[in-house]
C-alpha cells in the first residue's frame, strides 16, 4: 500500500462491503484516496470507509437504504415503524402526542442490512384542522427530493377493508408521476385482526388493486397493534402483531433496490419542444429554432389521471415547483 498524498491510489480487497443481498461472498474493490493528513477514505456508492494509515485502525459506516412510508391519515404508518422498531417512538394519531406533522427517519436493521425507514405526514382531504392534503403532498414530494442516497422502496400504506379511489390517486401521484415507476413500491394493508387469514384478504382484492394500475412489487395483510392487554399481561393480539412484524421485514427485504435512485425534479407545467436546424448561407450559419410540439407536465397528468380540477392541480404544481 503506498499512496502519494492526496492522489487516488490504492485498490484493495473489501469483501465486507459487499452488499448482503446480491453479493454475500463477492470481494469488492474500493478506490482509496489518501489525504494529506494522512487518513485514508474510500468510497462506492453504499459505504463509506476511513483509515489512519499510521495507527492502521479502520472504521467503516453503511450508508442505510431508505424506505418511505405513505398513505392517508390513520392508516397505519407510525403503529408499523414502531412495530418494526419494537418501541413506541412515532407518534400515533389518536393518542396523547398526536399525529405526524414533519417526516423523520428511524434506523432498523434487518438480518443484518441497514434501512433508514421514514414516517410521513398522512395525505388526506384536509378535514378537522388536519394538515391539508396539498401541504402533504408538498412535505412528501420535498422528503422524497432531498433523500440522501435516494430511495430503495416505497410502502403504500393503507387500511382494510377496502381499496378506495383516493388510494389510486395517492399512488399514481407518488409512484407514477413523481418517482416516475423508477423505485420499488409495496403495499401494507393494516386492520385485519378480525380475518382468520390475513392473507386472505389479498385474494378478495388483487382485482380492484389491478384495475387501478396499483401494480406492487411486493404486499403484507397485517395488523399493527397489539389488543387489549390481558390480566397475565399479555396482548390478545401479540401473535398476530408477531405474525405482521416478520411479513413486513421480509417484504422490505425481498423488495428494497440496491442501488437506489434519487427522484429527479418533475417538470409539472407543459412545456414547448423545439426542433433546431442550421442553414448555412455565404454570409455564416443561422440557426433556426421552429415549434415542433408541446410536452404535457405532470399537471395534465393530476388533471387526466387523478381527477383533479385543472385550477387545484395548477396551484398544486405551483407550489412543488418551488421545491428545488
Ligand atoms: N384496528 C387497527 N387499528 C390500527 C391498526 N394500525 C393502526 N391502528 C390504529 O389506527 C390509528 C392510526 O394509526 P397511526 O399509526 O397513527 O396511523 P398513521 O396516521 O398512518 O401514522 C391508531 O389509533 C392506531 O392504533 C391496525 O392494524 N388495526
Ligand atoms: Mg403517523
Amino acid at each position: 500500500m503506498s499512496a502519494a498524498h492526496g492522489s487516488v491510489s490504492l485498490i484493495g480487497d473489501t469483501s465486507h462491503f459487499g452488499s448482503p443481498k446480491t453479493h454475500p461472498h463477492v470481494s469488492v474493490t474500493v478506490i482509496l484516496c489518501e489525504m494529506s493528513n494522512g487518513i485514508l477514505q474510500a468510497s462506492n456508492p453504499r459505504t463509506s470507509f476511513t483509515m489512519d494509515r499510521r495507527s492502521g485502525k479502520g472504521r467503516s459506516s453503511t450508508t442505510p437504504f431508505n424506505v418511505v412510508l405513505f398513505g392517508e391519515s390513520g392508516a397505519g404508518k407510525s403503529s408499523i415503524l414502531n412495530m418494526l422498531l419494537g418501541t413506541n417512538v412515532a407518534a400515533v394519531s389518536g393518542g396523547a402526542t398526536g399525529c405526524t406533522f414533519e417526516s423523520t427517519g428511524y434506523d432498523i436493521s434487518i438480518d443484518g442490512t441497514s434501512f433508514r425507514v421514514h414516517d410521513t405526514v398522512g395525505l388526506e382531504d384536509g378535514e378537522h384542522g388536519r394538515i391539508p392534503t396539498s401541504k402533504a403532498i408538498v412535505q412528501l414530494y420535498s422528503l422524497l427530493r432531498r433523500l440522501e442516497g435516494g430511495i430503495s422502496l416505497l410502502i403504500f400504506c393503507m387500511r382494510a377493508p377496502r381499496v378506495k379511489e383516493s388510494a389510486k390517486h395517492n399512488w399514481i401521484l407518488f409512484y407514477d408521476i413523481i418517482c416516475q415507476c423508477r423505485v420499488p413500491i409495496s403495499i401494507v394493508v393494516t386492520g385485519l385482526e378480525q380475518e382468520r387469514d390475513m392473507d386472505g384478504w389479498w385474494k378478495g382484492n388483487e382485482k380492484t388493486f389491478r384495475q387501478y394500475g396499483m401494480h406492487s412489487h411486493g404486499h403484507a395483510c397485517i395488523t399493527a397493534i397489539r389488543g387489549k392487554k390481558k390480566a397475565n399481561g399479555q396482548y390478545s393480539l401479540q401473535q398476530e402483531y408477531d405474525e405482521s412484524m416478520l411479513k413486513v421485514k421480509n417484504m422490505i427485504k425481498t423488495c428494497y433496490q440496491e442501488q437506489p435512485r434519487p427522484v429527479e425534479r418533475v417538470h409539472w407545467f407543459q412545456r414547448v419542444v423545439y426542433e433546431t436546424t442550421y442553414e448555412h448561407h455565404c454570409w455564416g450559419t443561422e440557426v433556426i429554432k421552429t415549434k415542433v410540439g408541446d410536452m404535457k407536465g405532470a399537471v395534465d397528468e393530476l388533471v387526466d389521471r387523478c381527477g383533479m380540477p385543472k385550477k387545484d392541480a395548477e396551484a398544486l404544481a405551483k407550489e412543488l415547483n418551488k421545491i428545488k
